[in-house]
């Protein structure tokens, strides 16, 4: 029996020069390409940010720094796939790659907290597909880790010290938020709402803060209703309320990328600005030592879980 266990790490994706935002952004869309208007929206604002998103760099650094901490723990070797959902290398090809190389178990994780049907679960179908079709490895996956002690000690830690950043008199709302998802997601009894909210809630007991809220973030523009509130209606209802400091906390994402240098740093910042309220945000967790530790536990239990 092949000792290595196949780490495959599954992360969103993102274009890596501008000629891969048109077939990135068509592979979002489930292989209809975008109108010319809504692909120069986007090249817009990947521009705001620098030209590409830091997100590629970030994601191998993320799985590769989860496998250095794996690896001299004391429990079984491992070895990192990536596997991506929207630009290569694909889920497929890690399988694929997995299956070459004669891995026989694998742990599966996303790098996202939180379980929906439609995101950390259409991962988990693309590599179970892939992995049927190929005959191996053997996947343990894993649904969800919010509630993973060590993350949401990190989780806390970051929003501990997001609220530094206020005066200590200040009264400071803390804004937990997550990618928007289409409303029909809750016809089907899909987890994730209430995911977002368990882990918002233990942060804020960890913490005891007074003032906190829900939002949702990055919403598509699909025609169909997205979940609500968006955290922009979210900080026009503060401001009316009276509020004049808040700290947004993008739970239901671990990297620094668009969907948070642009939709927080710049868009929900400008609208801040405009209703006078100070909008500060938590560092995102990228490939922090204290986070990777803690998915290092995530795999660890769920290879122990075995089938
Ligand atoms: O930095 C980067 O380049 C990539 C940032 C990025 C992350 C991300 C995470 C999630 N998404 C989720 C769901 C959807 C659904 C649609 C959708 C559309 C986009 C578009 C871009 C994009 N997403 Fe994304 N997402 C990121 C980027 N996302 C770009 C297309 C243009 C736009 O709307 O801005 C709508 C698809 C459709 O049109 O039918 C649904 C979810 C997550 C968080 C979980 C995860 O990371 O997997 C859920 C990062």
């Amino acid at each position: 029996k092949n000792e290595v266990l196949g780490l495959l790490v599954m992360a969103y994706g993102t274009p890596r020069s501008a000629e891969e935002i048109l077939p990135y952004y068509t592979h979002i869309r489930r292989g209809r390409p975008p109108s010319q208007e809504q692909l120069d929206d986007l090249t817009r604002r990947y521009q705001a940010i620098g030209g590409v998103s830091p997100l590629a760099a970030i994601t191998e650094r993320q799985a590769y720094g989860l496998a250095e901490i794996l690896n001299v723990d004391g429990g079984r070797k491992v070895r990192p796939y990536i596997g991506l959902k929207h630009t290569s290398p694909f889920i497929e090809d890690a399988v694929k790659a997995m299956n070459h190389d004669g891995i026989e178990e694998a742990v599966g994780i996303v790098l996202a907290p939180h379980y929906s049907t439609m995101s950390i679960g259409s991962y988990q179908k693309t590599a179970l597909t892939a992995s049927a079709s190929l005959g191996g490895p053997k996947l343990w996956l894993i649904d969800s880790w919010h509630m993973h002690p060590l993350f949401l000690q990190v989780l806390a830690n970051r929003v501990a010290e997001g609220l530094q950043k206020f005066s200590s008199n200040a009264e400071v709302t803390t804004i937990f938020s997550a990618h928007s998802l289409p409303e029909k997601i809750l016809q089907i009894g899909d987890p994730y709402p209430d995911q977002l909210k368990e882990s918002g809630e233990a942060v804020a007991r960890m913490l005891q803060l007074k003032h906190y809220t829900f939002a949702w973030q990055s919403a598509g523009q699909t025609g169909e209703p997205w979940l609500g509130p968006d955290i922009l209606d979210k900080l026009r209802e503060l401001a009316k309320a009276g509020c004049r400091n808040v700290l947004s906390c993008s739970q239901g994402f671990v990297a620094d990328h668009l969907e948070v240098l642009y939709d927080i740093d710049i868009e929900a910042k400008q609208l801040a600005a405009q209703l006078g309220i100070r909008l500060e945000r938590t560092h995102q967790m990228n490939d922090d030592r204290e986070f990777l530790k803690a998915l290092a536990a995530v795999v660890r239990e769920r290879e122990n879980k075995g089938d």
